[in-house]
């Protein structure tokens, strides 16, 4: 797994985003991804760091524009594998339109919504997902409104074909979830509850210490749960994933938190496949492309203006 190792991790100790790193590392090797043919785009948060502790390609982009970064990506190299890593705030806040218009293209990648109900990096403010009531910088008495849900979102978009939600704390789960995903062909947009307990100590107090608190879905073709984890999480209920509505009414469940995979289907057309060009242009046409690009921003002198010398300066 080493060799998936990018640089050191600078999340705070105990924080949940190191699971999910060891869990996309943990694909990697178990499904041998070539480096150079796996793209990690992120936009900016503390989430968003984790393209740089990946030794593959990489994308840290702009706060909320990490989606149509990657769209870009897998539209014009449909032979990548493309994964992506954000942020409450970055797909739920500032990435919203994105994250909608994403979740409709369906096009073929992995979408990790790192969900500490907070923002982190920037210490401490209010997201869309944050409790009602919670005290932060921006929402000193605490926040006014009721939370977002990201997965009752994400099923009422059109094209939406795969959703599912599991917590970083349960590592079996998360793994199991995350290697579906990979292998669903369209967007997979998986939530994962992720511990911040640097701000965001408390959030997941109730689910930590009562695991009957979440409810695991099961299913012949939904996530795999082990006797063992069975035994810990006792609270568990059949899904058939392919069940759109029952899928709507369990991501609105209050009393309970759903885990596993809420909605799966494989036959909803993908934009990239829609649009892919029937032959891509060679290698050469590409590096015509680029350096025409190049030349059209260069600042060259005129021939007039270059000195005898002929080494480029001005005379
Ligand atoms: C366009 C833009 N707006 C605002 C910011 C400031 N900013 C950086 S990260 C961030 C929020 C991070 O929260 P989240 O997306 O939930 O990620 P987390 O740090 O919690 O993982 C904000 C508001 C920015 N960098 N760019
Ligand atoms: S502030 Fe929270 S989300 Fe950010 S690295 Fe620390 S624990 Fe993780
Ligand atoms: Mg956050």
């Amino acid at each position: 797994m080493e060799d998936y190792e990018g640089r050191e991790s600078r999340w705070c100790p105990g924080c949940g985003d190191n699971g999910i790193l060891t869990a996309v590392q943990r694909l990697c090797r178990d499904e041998q991804l070539p480096f150079e043919q796996s793209v990690f785009v992120s936009g900016i948060g503390c989430a968003a760091r984790l393209p740089h502790y990946m030794n593959t390609y990489g994308f840290h982009g702009l706060h909320g524009r990490a989606l149509p970064t990657a769209q870009g990506v897998k539209i014009r190299r449909p032979d990548l594998h493309v994964f992506v890593n954000m942020g409450d705030g970055d797909c739920c806040s500032i990435g919203t339109a994105h994250w909608i218009h994403a979740l409709r293209n369906n096009m073929n990648m992995l979408v990790m919504l790192h969900d500490n109900n907070v923002y982190g990096l920037t210490k401490k403010q209010a997201s869309p997902t944050s409790p009602q009531g919670l005290k932060t910088n921006t929402t000193p008495y605490g926040a006014v409104l009721k939370p977002l849900n990201p997965l009752s979102t994400t099923l009422g978009v059109t094209n939406a074909s795969f959703v599912a939600q599991v917590v970083e704390w349960i590592p079996d789960l998360l793994y199991d979830v995350i290697r579906q995903g990979f292998h669903h062909k369209g967007l997979s947009f998986i939530r994962i509850l992720q511990r911040c307990p640097h701000f965001m100590p408390d959030v997941f107090t109730s689910l930590l210490s009562d695991p009957k608190n979440l409810l695991l879905l099961k299913h012949e073709n939904g996530m795999r749960v082990s006797d063992g984890v069975s035994r810990l999480y006792p609270t568990t209920m059949e899904h058939d994933p392919m069940d759109l509505n029952r899928a709507r009414e369990i991501a609105a469940f209050d009393d309970k938190v759903p885990v596993g995979i809420l909605y799966r289907n494989e036959s909803i057309p993908c934009y990239d496949e829609l649009r892919r060009p029937k032959r891509l242009p060679s290698w050469e046409q590409r590096r015509d492309v680029l350096e025409s690009a190049f030349d059209e921003f260069g600042i060259f002198p005129k021939t007039s203006e270059v000195n005898e010398r002929g080494d480029g300066q001005r005379a």
